[in-house]
């Protein structure tokens, strides 16, 4: 049973933020709950960069009720003149009594100047409350405004022995369907899915998110230093969501006129010979790209965690054992010697899916 306090209406206001995610780009996703005498007189989210901030939205539908009432917002209300004029100045300007909130907003521009002015005149602030899940909801906005890189999620599945696909390269199913739902809900929550090309020429995926709703379609970012990918490959012809492919300055001049004027944007990451994945980290930034999925195979997998820049790691695990010797694996790469140089994940969370497991934690880069 829920009891009606601080915490009810944070639950809400990060209900109606987690809803948003995925299609707020480089934003974070935040939500406001306006209370008054007891009673919900506004709700509102942040939809859409350039576009009102959640508060916004609560307190046009609040009116005049705004005056003298609390007001529960998942992210520090922000003190500075972006797309949009200071929602601090806002809550000032309506004589809001209270203000709740989850988290501070890490965005220099703001970094607790919001919460300052608000008690500066007089507004009553109270922060913290459902701080963790507040955070969790916005981890690649808090990476990506914090160091302009986006916060890359290595997701796998995987049979009991670690492997991604039978000595044949057979990978159809390893898990099972309610995993597969869970991959494309994550799809739609990401601003790009990163493959290795060596996948898009075995497996020739489409790289959409396919939901049992209209969902969001990332941006397909395909590693592919010497530009191997075929012109015929669903991500360069099927027009279904935009392809970047990441390539280095050695790449064929003919190759990448054809993948152009087929509509793919082609990205030179480095003299080569092959991509700098921290410049194309960098690069990908730049371009807006604030989460990225990352679907395999195991040697970008492996790479990427070499190189440490993995931010969170996701596993399905079925339980199947395929074997085979040369049977590629969740992450290829030529691995630490000592058991205590390994990679360690902190922050685990667990669950059963049907009689998969999805294991998901955050590396720890020493
Ligand atoms: C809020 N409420 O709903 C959001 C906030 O480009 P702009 O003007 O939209 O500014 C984006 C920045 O504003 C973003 O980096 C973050 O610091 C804050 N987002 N703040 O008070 C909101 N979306
Ligand atoms: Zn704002």
């Amino acid at each position: 049973m829920d009891i009606v306090n601080d915490e009810f209406y944070m639950s809400l206001a990060l209900d109606l933020a987690e809803r948003a995610q995925g299609q707020t780009g480089i934003n974070p996703v935040v939500g406001c709950v306006v209370v008054k005498e007891g009673a919900l007189a506004g709700v509102g989210t942040h939809l859409e960069r350039g576009t009102p901030h959640a508060e916004v939205h609560a307190l046009n539908m609040a009116g005049p009720k705004a005056a003298g009432s609390t007001v529960y917002v998942t992210l520090e209300p922000c003190s500075h003149y972006g797309a949009t004029p200071p929602c601090s100045e806002r809550l000032i300007a309506e004589g809001v009594r209270r203000v709740v909130v989850a988290c501070e907003d890490p965005n220099p521009l703001v970094a607790g100047k919001g919460i300052q002015m608000l008690r500066a005149a007089g507004i009553e602030v109270e922060t913290g409350i459902l701080k963790d899940r507040a955070l969790r909801m916005n981890e690649a906005f808090i990476k990506f405004i914090t160091t302009g890189r986006p916060f890359v999620t290595l997701k796998t599945a995987s049979t009991l022995d670690g492997k991604i696909a039978s000595k044949t390269g057979d990978s159809k199913w390893i898990s099972n369907e309610k995993s597969r739902e869970v991959v494309h809900t994550l799809r739609h929550r990401h601003q790009g899915i990163m493959v290795g090309v060596s996948t898009v020429i075995a497996d020739n995926p489409s790289l959409t998110t396919r939901l049992g709703v209209e969902g969001l379609q990332p941006v397909r970012i395909i590693v592919d230093s010497s530009l191997r990918i075929p012109l015929d490959s669903h991500v360069v012809s099927d027009g279904l969501a935009p392809t970047w492919i990441l390539t280095t300055e050695q790449a064929d001049d003919a190759k990448r006129s054809e993948l152009e004027e087929r509509g793919a944007q082609v990205i030179p990451c480095g003299a080569g010979p092959r991509v700098d994945l921290k410049e194309a980290l960098l690069q990908l930034g730049q371009k807006g790209i604030a989460s990225i999925l990352l679907e395999g195979g195991g040697t970008l997998n492996g790479s990427m965690l070499e190189q440490m820049l993995v931010d969170r790691l996701i596993q399905f695990i079925a339980p199947k054992i395929i074997g085979g010797y040369d049977a590629p694996g969740n992450y290829m790469f030529s691995g630490y010697e000592q058991m205590n140089q390994a990679i360690s994940l902190t922050g685990l969370e667990t669950e059963r899916l049907g009689d998969n497991i999805y294991v998901t934690g955050i590396p720890v880069w020493k």
